[in-house]
């Protein structure tokens, strides 16, 4: 009550207000980050000018980001059971799914989760989450937030209402950094210090041929090998520390 009313004198645009309840609401669900970004400064965004646009759907008027923080010291957030995803990406497609659920009755907005993969509708996650003011892209070419640095993963919904949204930050960790991060890779993935998807997939591949058996999986996980996919460019990045305290 007393934030709310904090909120209500900060400022008197009601879509401002809305905005607010929104993100304070995704993280008392779990979210470790959460933004909004318009459609329009997504669609206008570095990925969507190299890659074209996929279809969008016509009331997408706003995109809420969600980040999940995945430290060093919880790998097994991000292991790829090959199947249905990562523990980490159930734990956010969860927190999307009660977010739709709220949003109708409190806010009135609609909202529409969106899949990760591109091909089936995805959107590019960390030019959404810039424009959420999330982070910033990095020399790994990884999204780097101030509390976590690039250990981070992404999600995100379609709303169908502006909801004000975020100014990308003013954040610069790879000014004066000797890029740990490009020396770490194992493939030599940045020629020219720029990311060469083509070297980095050949680790991909390597890793889905090394799977990993799951150690005591949790009830409801599957028993069959797990993916441990490369993420030394992460792990390698000094950015961000709140996850290592
Ligand atoms: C396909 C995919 C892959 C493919 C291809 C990667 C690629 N970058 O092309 C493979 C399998 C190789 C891969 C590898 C990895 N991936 Co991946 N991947 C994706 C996926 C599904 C789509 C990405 C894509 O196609 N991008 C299009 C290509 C053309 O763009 P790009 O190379 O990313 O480069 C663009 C940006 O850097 C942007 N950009 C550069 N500068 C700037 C500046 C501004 C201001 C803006 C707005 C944009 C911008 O423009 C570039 C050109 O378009 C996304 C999820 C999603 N839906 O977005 C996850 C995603 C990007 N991957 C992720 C991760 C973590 C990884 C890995 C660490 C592996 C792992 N353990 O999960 C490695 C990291 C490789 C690296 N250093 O980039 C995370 C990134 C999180 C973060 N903190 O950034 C994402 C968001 C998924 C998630 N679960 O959250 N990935
Ligand atoms: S290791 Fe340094 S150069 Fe690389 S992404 Fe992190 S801050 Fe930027
Ligand atoms: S994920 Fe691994 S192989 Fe790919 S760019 Fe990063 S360090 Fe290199």
């Amino acid at each position: 009550m007393g934030l709310r009313l904090e909120l209500d004198i900060m400022s008197t645009n009601p879509s401002d207000h809305r905005a607010q309840d929104l993100l304070r609401y995704a993280r008392s669900l779990g979210a470790s980050l959460a933004g909004i970004a318009s459609r329009e400064a997504v669609q206008s965004s570095r990925s969507y000018v190299a890659c074209g646009l996929g279809p969008w759907p016509q009331n997408a008027r706003a995109i809420l980001v969600l980040g999940l923080a995945h430290p060093a010291d919880q790998p097994r957030l991000d292991w790829w059971d090959g199947l249905q995803g990562t523990p980490g990406n159930r734990t956010l497609m969860r927190i999307s799914k009660q977010i739709i659920e709220w949003l109708r009755p409190e806010l009135g907005v609609a909202a529409r989760d969106i899949p990760y993969r591109m091909e089936k509708g995805g959107i590019f996650l960390k030019d959404a989450a810039v424009h959420a003011g999330l982070g910033v892209i990095g020399k790994n070419n990884l999204l780097i937030t101030p509390p976590f640095g690039p250990r981070v993963r992404l999600r995100a919904l379609f709303l169908d209402r502006d909801l004000e949204p975020a100014r990308p930050l003013e954040y610069a960790p790879c000014m004066a950094c000797e890029a740990p991060c490009i020396r770490a890779c194992p493939q030599k993935a940045f020629p020219q210090g720029i990311y060469e998807r083509s070297l980095c997939s050949r680790q991909m591949d390597r890793d889905v041929a090394r799977r990993k058996p799951a150690p005591e999986p949790a009830p409801g996980e599957p028993q069959r090998g797990w993916i441990h996919y490369c993420r030394r460019c992460e792990l390698a990045c000094p950015a961000g520390w709140a996850d290592r305290a």
